[in-house]
């Protein structure tokens, strides 16, 4: 049984016989003149449920999925004057090929701007700091991956992981799991993101099926095996085509988010009278709770009926929070927003942490209810259905083509459906019986994807794409390094 301390599995002498490997071998071999040495996969994956509570100190229950990054790497050792580099190419046209210059400490001259390959960069720093790496190598890398990009299901993630798993490896350093998950969560929130852990964590560590990650008392992964079930469910991941580049837009959502979850938290730990700042909603769980041992669904219930007594359901400004913390709006700032730059005049304390204690809540309900044998499938539906609704009404993090995708999916049979990752745009994901998967999909190519692009019916290749829009995402495994 894989273990958090120990390190990813290395696949040793195991070249997946895949063609995206032997395409992947003659791109790097035609780009760089020899073939790599060894090649690093890291999956993108699909959160069940336990949406925008990880950042809160919450467990989140997603699934890795069998699509992935998969980067083929070669060392360049610095030989003389010549200068040290990372050279960044990618087997998907649309990716330009990029180098950056490294200095003799391994720092990367980075570039202005983002583009695919800042998460390969943000990899290669979080590994090098979490490491304490000194001497440098030069490194070539191609990469290629099959994880639809910027629509929740962690194509991000899945470079930044390769990247850390690359570094590491290249210099000759082995972390353990945990490890190499904390330099990814720290690497990837370079990129501008002041993300959780969710995507970094069952990317490296997935058992093979969903799990159940906790971040306290310490990171860890708990598989969730479906108890015995006639008809098994799938579910079916189906993009709205939305395209939501949470880099862009987390100003004014993803880490405006993050900041409305600490104020709220701030608010509600001075309602029990503790004085400590900082605190995630968790702490404050567990401030009026006492330890939780692990148990972290205790005491939940209540802390959603508090969350109704201490917080004004209206939006809060700088000064309504500054006076409830008995601080001035500058000291505010500093604590609570500090360099995260957001562009917000008011503050929705009472909605964000009402949506975190009803999902974090949800988690365990929705673990407990898998492992019963059989499941009632009815009630997992009905647990990602007051997701939706949650994350719709309360976090502002739907839009109206999420909205009308997941409402589709439940006509169309699914037993639950939701937005999966951080929302407002990007993908679903719905529970359907295994035996209407086909037809389910046919419903929702003929009601979403025709009617958006009546173009697309009919023709083959619009149809083969579609397979990558729409699909039913069997359990993959976590990260590994693969030496041919
Ligand atoms: P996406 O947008 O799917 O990458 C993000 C965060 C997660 C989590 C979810 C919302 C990153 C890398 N990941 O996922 O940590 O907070 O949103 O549940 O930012
Ligand atoms: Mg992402």
């Amino acid at each position: 049984m894989p273990s958090n301390t120990s390190p990813p599995t290395y696949a040793l002498n195991t070249l997946p016989n895949q063609p995206r490997y032997t395409h992947l071998t003659s791109a790097f071999t035609s780009q760089y003149g020899s073939p790599p040495e060894f090649y690093v996969r890291a999956p993108g994956r699909v959160n069940l449920i336990g949406e925008h509570v990880d950042y809160a100190g919450f467990g989140v229950l997603p699934m890795a999925i069998e699509r992935d990054v998969i980067v083929a790497v070669g060392r360049v050792p610095k030989k003389g004057v010549q200068n040290l580099a990372l050279t960044c190419s990618n087997t998907d046209p649309r990716y330009p090929h990029v180098e950056y210059n490294m200095t003799d400490s391994g720092a990367i001259v980075e570039k202005n701007g983002h583009d695919w390959s800042t998460y390969f960069v943000c990899g290669y720093k979080g590994a090098y700091q979490k490491a304490g790496l000194k001497n440098p190598i030069g490194l070539n890398i191609m990469v290629t991956g099959n994880v639809p990009p910027s629509a929740g299901v962690s194509s991000s993630s899945a470079l930044v992981v390769s990247a850390v798993l690359t570094t590491l490896y290249a210099h000759g350093v082995e972390l353990s799991k945990k490890d190499v998950t904390m330099a990814a969560i720290e690497g990837e929130r370079y990129a501008g993101v002041q993300c959780g852990g969710m995507d970094q964590a069952i990317s490296v560590m997935a058992e093979h099926g969903p799990c159940l990650i906790h971040f306290y008392p310490t990171l860890r992964v708990e598989a969730v095996v479906f108890g015995l079930v006639q008809d098994p469910p799938v579910f079916v991941i189906a993009n709205t085509l939305v395209v939501s580049d949470k880099a862009l837009t987390a100003p004014t959502h993803y880490n405006l988010r993050v900041v409305e979850t600490r104020l709220a938290a701030a608010v509600l730990s001075r309602f029990v009278g503790a004085k400590r700042e900082g605190m995630t909603l968790r702490e404050v769980q567990e401030l009026v709770f006492g330890d939780l041992q692990g148990r972290e669904d205790v005491g939940l219930t209540e802390m959603i009926e508090m969350v109704d007594k201490a917080l004004k359901k209206e939006p809060w400004t700088r000064e309504d929070v500054a006076k409830a913390l008995d601080m001035s709006v500058q000291d505010l700032e500093k604590k609570y927003i500090g360099s995260i730059v957001i562009h917000a005049a008011t503050f929705e304390l009472y909605k964000r942490a009402k949506h975190v204690y009803s999902e974090a809540l949800r988690v365990f309900q929705f673990r407990d209810t898998c492992t019963q044998s059989p499941p009632s499938l009815q009630k997992l539906g009905a647990l990602m259905n007051a997701s939706q609704a949650s994350c719709r009404d309360l976090y502002d993090c739907s839009c109206p083509e999420l909205d009308e995708l997941t409402a589709l999916a439940l006509r169309a049979g699914a037993y639950g459906s939701r937005l999966t990752g951080a929302g407002w745009g990007g993908c679903t994901v719905s529970l359907v019986p295994e035996t209407g998967v086909s037809e389910f999909i046919n419903v929702l190519k003929q009601e979403y994807y025709y009617k958006r692009w009546p173009e697309w019916r009919g023709d083959p290749d619009a149809d083969e794409n579609l397979g990558d829009v729409v699909f039913a995402s069997k359990p993959g495994s976590g990260a590994a390094i693969v030496i041919p």
